[in-house]
């Protein structure tokens, strides 16, 4: 009998590579051409909150415009979320929309979310599409000068971190795609489900990431290869034992 238990799927930079978007970690990825300590810290938007709001607001652009589109690696996921039996919960990394115009809707932005921003005063998040500067003022408190991408930085707590534990706890597969595992976090989720021992845990990635020997199975490729066709044996031959 087909097992049709529940997935959780982590997903980070590597499944939007081929929609156009950039990767952080690989050669002519975005930390190549910046420092982190320059625009993903708390600190580094204290101290030039301009240049901040300068790198998001250009990568903020794409999306706002519709300019990059999801590729069959979401389209693949957002089927298996709907027509799973189980539960299946995405957890991604990456701040596009891409999911959700995919079709996901079990989805949880542990990093938060480009097309929203936030008041460093009240908390109130909204969407956003234009660009974001230090004039700007919050809707729901009045202040300005403190709205910031609803993004989390370095040294900043993810968020849904209580949900996403429940959620590897009490999954049959976890599937890792699109990753370099270089951030905790989420780089320790495949360890705290092998923990487990209830779970198969699975890596698809261009190349094999730092926890790839963490992994029950490995399968290496361009995304939008890997997930379609492991989507679609999944539907013939259920979870494996
Ligand atoms: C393809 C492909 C294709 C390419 N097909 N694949 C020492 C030890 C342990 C932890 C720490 C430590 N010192 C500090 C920490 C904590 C720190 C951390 O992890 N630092 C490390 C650098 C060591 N983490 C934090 O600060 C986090 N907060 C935190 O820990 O809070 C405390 C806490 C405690 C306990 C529990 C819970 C919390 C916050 C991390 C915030 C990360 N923020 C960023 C920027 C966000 C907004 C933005 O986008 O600008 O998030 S950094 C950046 O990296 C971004 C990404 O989401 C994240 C992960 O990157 P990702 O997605 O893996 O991309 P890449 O480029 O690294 O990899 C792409 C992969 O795809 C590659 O493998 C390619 O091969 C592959 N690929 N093309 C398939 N076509």
């Amino acid at each position: 009998m087909i097992d049709h238990g529940n997935i959780v799927i982590l997903t980070g930079a590597g499944i939007s590579q081929e929609s156009g978007l950039a990767t952080f970690r690989d050669a002519d990825g975005i930390w190549a051409k910046v420092r982190i300590e320059d625009v993903a810290t708390p600190e580094a938007y204290a101290r030039d909150p301009d240049r901040v709001h300068r790198f998001y607001n250009a990568r903020r652009r794409p999306l706002a415009e519709r300019d990059v589109a999801p590729n069959v690696a979401h389209l693949a996921l957002a089927r298996l979320e709907a027509d799973w039996p189980g539960e299946v919960l995405i957890v991604t990394q990456n701040i596009d929309d891409l999911h959700e115009r995919a079709g996901s809707r079990n989805l949880l932005h542990m990093h938060g979310e480009m097309l929203k921003v936030r008041c460093g005063d009240c908390g109130d998040v909204v969407e956003w599409l234009a660009d974001l500067g230090r004039d700007d003022q919050c809707a729901s408190c009045g202040t300005t000068g403190r709205m910031r991408p609803h993004v989390v930085w370095f040294g900043e707590m993810p968020f849904g971190m209580e949900r996403i534990e429940m959620a590897l706890a009490g999954c049959r597969l976890f599937i890792s795609i699109g990753t370099s595992g270089n951030v905790y976090p989420a780089a320790g989720f495949v360890q705290m489900v092998r923990e487990l021992e209830r779970a198969h845990t699975l890596e698809l990635n261009l190349e094999p990431s730092e926890g790839a020997t963490l992994f029950a199975e490995t399968r290496y490729g361009p995304a939008t290869e890997l997930v379609p066709a492991f989507v679609d044996q999944l539907f013939t031959e259920g979870l494996s034992n």
